[in-house]
C-alpha cells in the first residue's frame, strides 16, 4: 500500500547516542530523575542511557502542550493535515532507521518491522490527516471541538505503532500531547520527536517524557490533562480508571486479551495453519489481540495439530536483524519470567506442552514457540493473557460449544473464524464477544478500522471514525 525502505543489512543506518533527554515545547532537555538504561533484549548489551521525567518535568511537559493548545486548536484542519502528511512522509522516508532502532530496541524481527510496524505508523498518519479538515461533515456538528490536553501512555510491544495510533487522531481532531513511551521500548519515540522537529511542528504540539511508572502516573494524574489514553496490562488500566474516576478526563483504555481462534472442520487447514502461526507467534506472541486459545473442532484435531507442530519445526528463532528470523526476543527479563512461569504453571496443572528443537541463543531473553495441548478451560494458561509465543489448545464439537468456550473469558478483545461457509461466519460474528472478529486471517489491521475491547479488554475505540470521538467534545 505505502512504500518503505529495502532490508536493511545493519544497524549502522541509525545513529544511536548514548544518551537521551526529554522533547518538551520542541526542545531535547534535561530530566530530573534518575536516567534508566534501555537494552538490546536479544544480546542484552546497553543502547543507551535515556532521561527520567519527574513531576517537576510532567509539570513542564503539560504547560508546554496547555499554551500550545490554542494555536494548534485554532488552525484550519486543512493546515494540521500538512503538518500530519508531513510527518507521514518523513516516517516513510526514514522508516528503514525506525525499523532498525525498533527491531534493537524491541527484539521483534526486522522483517515485521519494516513489513508491518512501519507501513502501517505511515498509514496512520496519513489517515488522520486526511480526517483533520472533514470534522466538520462527518456528523461532529459545524464546529467540533478538540479536548485540549491528552496524556498518553504507552506500552512496548508496538513502540511506533502504538505511539502512531495515539498521536495522529489526538492532532487530526486540534490536541496537544504529552505521551510517555515504555520504559523497555524509549528510543523510537524519541526518534520521533526529532521527526517532529524536521517537520516543523509547532514546539509543545508533542511532548515526549521518559520514565517508568511514576512518570506515567504523573502524566495520567496531571490536573490540566482532559484526556488520558492508555494502552497496557488491564492491572494497570483498573489503578488509572480510578485515579481518574470523579475528574472531568475523559478516558480510553486498551488493556489485555485472551483471544480464541477457531477453526472448523470445513476450514482450509494449510490457510488456517498459517492463521494459527501468524495469531500468537507474531511479535513473539507480544499482542493484546493475539490468537493464544486455539479452539479445534474435535473431528480434525489430530490432523490440525500435526500440520502445526510441522510448520513450527520451519520457524527460524534468533537474531532479530536477520531478514530470514521469524521470532525474535522477548522484550524483557521481566516479561520472559512470566512467560516461563504461566508455562511451568501450565505443565503443573496437567496440560501438555511441546516445542520445536531449537537451540536458544546464550545471551538475551528468548523463549521457544510452544504449544500446550489437553487444556481445559480451568487452566490458567487458558485464562491468564501470557503475552508470549504460547498456544493453548483447546476442542469443541458444535458451533454453539465453540462460542460458549470463547466468550469464557475475563477479555473480549477480538477472535477469528475459519470456515468455508459464510452463514457460519455471521452467526458467530454476531455471538462472539469480542471488539474484532476475523474470518479466515488473522492480526489484520487497517487505519480506517475501529479498533477497542469489550469486558476486562478496556473501553473506547482507536482507528477509524470511532478514533475521532475520544478526541473530541460533540
Ligand atoms: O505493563 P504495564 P507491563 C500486559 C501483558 C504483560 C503485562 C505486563 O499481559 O505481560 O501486561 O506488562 C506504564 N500509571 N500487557 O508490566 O505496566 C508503563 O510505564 C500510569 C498488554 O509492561 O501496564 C508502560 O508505559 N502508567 C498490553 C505502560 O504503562 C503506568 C501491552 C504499560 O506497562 C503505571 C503491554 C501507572 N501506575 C502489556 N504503571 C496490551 N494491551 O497490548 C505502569 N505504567
Amino acid at each position: 500500500m505505502f512504500e518503505y525502505a529495502p532490508a536493511p543489512e545493519s544497524r549502522d543506518v541509525v545513529d544511536i547516542k548514548p544518551s537521551y533527554g526529554l522533547f518538551i515545547d520542541g526542545e531535547f532537555t534535561d530530566g530530573a530523575g534518575t536516567p534508566f538504561k534501555t537494552v538490546n533484549p536479544a544480546t542484552e548489551e546497553v543502547l543507551a542511557e535515556v532521561a527520567t521525567a519527574s513531576q517537576a518535568d510532567v509539570d513542564r511537559a503539560v504547560r508546554a502542550a496547555r499554551k500550545a493548545f490554542g494555536a494548534w486548536s485554532a488552525l484550519p484542519g486543512s493546515e494540521r493535515a500538512k503538518y500530519l502528511f508531513r510527518i507521514a512522509r518523513i516516517v516513510q522516508e526514514r522508516s528503514r532507521e525506525l525499523a532498525v532502532l525498533e527491531t534493537l530496541d524491541n527484539g521483534k524481527p526486522i522483517r515485521e518491522a519494516r513489513d508491518v510496524d512501519l507501513p502501517l505508523v505511515a498509514a496512520h498518519f496519513f489517515y488522520y490527516a486526511g480526517w483533520a479538515d472533514k470534522l466538520g461533515y462527518a456528523g461532529y456538528g459545524p464546529d467540533p471541538r478538540p479536548l485540549g490536553v491528552a496524556g498518553q501512555v504507552i506500552p512496548w510491544n508496538f513502540p511506533l505503532l502504538m505511539l502512531a495510533w495515539k498521536i495522529a487522531p489526538a492532532l487530526a481532531c486540534g490536541n496537544t500531547v504529552v505521551l510517555k513511551p515504555a520504559e523497555t521500548t524509549p528510543l523510537t519515540a524519541l526518534l520521533f520527536a526529532e521527526i517532529c522537529r524536521q517537520a516543523e511542528l509547532p514546539p509543545g504540539v508533542v511532548n515526549i517524557v521518559t520514565g517508568a511508572g511514576e512518570t506515567g502516573a504523573a502524566v495520567v494524574n496531571h490536573p490540566d490533562v482532559n484526556k488520558v489514553a492508555f494502552t497496557g496490562s488491564t492491572e494497570v488500566g483498573r489503578i488509572i480508571a480510578r485515579s481518574v474516576a470523579g475528574s472531568a478526563k475523559k478516558v480510553t483504555l486498551e488493556l489485555g486479551g485472551k483471544a480464541a481462534n477457531i477453526i472448523f472442520e470445513d476450514a482450509a487447514i494449510d490457510q488456517a495453519v498459517e492463521g494459527i502461526v501468524n495469531g500468537i507467534f507474531f511479535n513473539q506472541g507480544h499482542v493484546c489481540c493475539a490468537g493464544s486459545r486455539l479452539l479445534v473442532q474435535e473431528s480434525i484435531a489430530g490432523d490440525l495439530m500435526e500440520a502445526l507442530k510441522r510448520r513450527l519445526s520451519m520457524l527460524r528463532l534468533g537474531d532479530p536483524m536477520d531478514k530470514n528470523t521469524d521470532i525474535g526476543a522477548i522484550n524483557s527479563a521481566e516479561q520472559l519470567a512470566r512467560v516461563r512461569e504461566l508455562s511451568d504453571i501450565g505443565e503443573a496443572e496437567g496440560a501438555e506442552r511441546w516445542s520445536p528443537a531449537c537451540a536458544l541463543p546464550e545471551r538475551g531473553f528468548w523463549f521457544p514457540p510452544t504449544i500446550f495441548s489437553g487444556v481445559a478451560q480451568s487452566h490458567r494458561i487458558a485464562r491468564d493473557e501470557v503475552f508470549g509465543p504460547v498456544l493453548a489448545v483447546l476442542t469443541f464439537r458444535t458451533p454453539a460449544e465453540a462460542v460458549e468456550k470463547a466468550n469464557n473469558t475475563a477479555y473480549g478483545l477480538s477472535a477469528g473464524v475459519w470456515t468455508e461457509k459464510g452463514s457460519r461466519i455471521l452467526w458467530m460474528a454476531d455471538r462472539l464477544r469480542a471488539g474484532v472478529v476475523w474470518a479466515n486471517t488473522f492480526n489484520k489491521f487497517d487505519p480506517a478500522s475501529p479498533f477497542g475491547g469489550y469486558k476486562e479488554s478496556g473501553y473506547g475505540r482507536e482507528g477509524g471514525r470511532h478514533g475521532l470521538e475520544a478526541y473530541l467534545d460533540v
